[in-house]
């Protein structure tokens, strides 16, 4: 595989209020292509694990019961340069810095609830995707 991967969350916020295909829209039509994808609930244990990164914040409980309160959508996806890309394309964590035409612009309200994630780097981008997806599952087509 010459392409590199990302790994990508659409949040509860915007599974909600029903933009799933809108986000995968505009990620596919932004050159992305979809190695793996399933819905989830991310379980407590599950969240806090993944943003262990964050355990001391301020916001970590309220990042946990955002992330846990409705199904998210996981995906691995590919592209030359894929983790910078992304990160442009879904703009900064606060959605009123974000430009226009990026996905935190466009469907995201506030830096807490904020539609969706990307990797910050190639070696997160591989453990984040292994998180959800067996090797397999996203090497193997
Ligand atoms: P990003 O998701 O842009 O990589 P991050 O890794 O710094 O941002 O933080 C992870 C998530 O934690 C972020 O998407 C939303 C939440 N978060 C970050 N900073 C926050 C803050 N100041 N208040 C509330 N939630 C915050
Ligand atoms: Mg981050």
């Amino acid at each position: 595989m010459k392409n590199k991967i990302t790994f990508t969350m659409i949040k509860p916020d915007a599974v909600e209020n029903g933009y799933i295909g809108l986000i995968l829209d505009k990620i596919i039509k932004s050159g992305f292509n979809i190695r793996a994808m399933k819905m989830i609930n991310l379980s407590v244990t599950q969240a806090e694990k993944f943003y262990g990164i964050h355990k001391n914040k301020p916001f970590f409980r309220e990042l946990i019961n955002f992330m846990t309160r409705s199904p998210i959508i996981v995906s691995v996806i590919e592209k030359k340069n894929a983790v910078e890309d992304f990160r442009k394309l879904i703009g900064p964590t606060d959605p009123s810095k974000a430009k226009e035409g990026t996905i935190r612009k466009l469907y995201a309200n506030s830096v807490g609830e904020n539609a969706i994630h990307g990797s910050d780097s190639n070696e997160n981008a591989l453990l984040e995707s292994l998180f959800h997806f067996s090797k397999s599952e996203i090497f193997n087509k």
